[in-house]
């Protein structure tokens, strides 16, 4: 496609990007909620978004099947980062990794023992390090969702997740012992469309840059 295409997934993402992209002249013409598109055109004849899951968008930015996306660093570091620019912190959809234990598991105590932790996560590599770095032994089990379930179901010891209110945490009667990084979306675009696009590309990076404050 000679237009540029924007990948979003629905949700906080979309909501947080749609004032950084009407700073840029963008405006989707249909709203993901509602619409079952997923290909959403804008008021720019040559733009539209694309709507994906949200750890599919540096995929779609990667091989140019959109010249430009929305990520969180979580999905980021997961993903590798491969063949993708990223210029921007864009500062939204902000949230803390954070490791986290049912009320009542001496964490401190476990790992002073040098015990070998069960740890359920949808972040293997974010997990892997943050534990070899700590040089806690640890078995990683990978889940796609509901991390919170694990150790309340017996599966894991400890849980790696996202936490913004802590309000999940707490519901479950767990708590976030350790906190691993710090996360928010990113821009991210293809390298190749840089290059070829530019002239399109460019001016769009530096009116988002600007509400950014970058
Ligand atoms: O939901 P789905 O399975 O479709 O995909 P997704 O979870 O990858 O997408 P989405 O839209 O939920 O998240 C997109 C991005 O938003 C993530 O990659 C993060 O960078 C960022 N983000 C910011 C969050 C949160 N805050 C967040 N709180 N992503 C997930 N959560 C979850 C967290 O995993 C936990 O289950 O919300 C729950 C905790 O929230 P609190 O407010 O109760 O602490
Ligand atoms: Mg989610």
């Amino acid at each position: 496609m000679d237009g540029i295409t924007i990948a979003l997934s629905k949700g906080r993402i979309f909501e947080e990007t749609l004032p950084l992209l009407a700073a840029a002249g963008i405006e989707p013409l249909e709203n993901p909620e509602t619409s079952r598109k997923l290909i959403i055109p804008t008021n720019r004849p040559d733009v539209r978004v694309v709507i994906v899951r949200a750890t599919d968008a540096p995929t779609y930015v990667q091989y140019g099947a959109a010249d430009i996306g929305v990520a969180g660093k979580d999905v980021l570091i997961e993903h590798g980062g491969e063949g993708l620019y990223q210029p921007l912190d864009l500062k939204i959809a902000k949230c803390r990794m954070m490791v986290a234990i049912p009320a009542g598991f001496d964490y401190e105590r476990a790992v002073r023992q040098g015990a070998r932790l069960k740890i359920a996560t949808k972040y293997i590599n974010i997990a892997r390090d943050h534990f070899a770095a700590k040089g806690v032994h640890v078995d990683l089990i990978k889940l796609y969702g509901s991390m919170e379930l694990a150790p309340l179901a017996g599966l894991a010891d400890a849980i790696v997740d996202l936490v913004s209110t802590g309000g999940t945490l707490k519901a479950n009667n767990l708590v976030a012992v350790e906190h691993i990084i710090d996360i928010s979306s990113r821009l991210i675009v293809n390298q190749a469309a840089l290059k070829l696009k530019r002239e399109r590309i460019v001016p769009i990076l530096d009116a988002i840059a600007g509400v950014v404050g970058a």
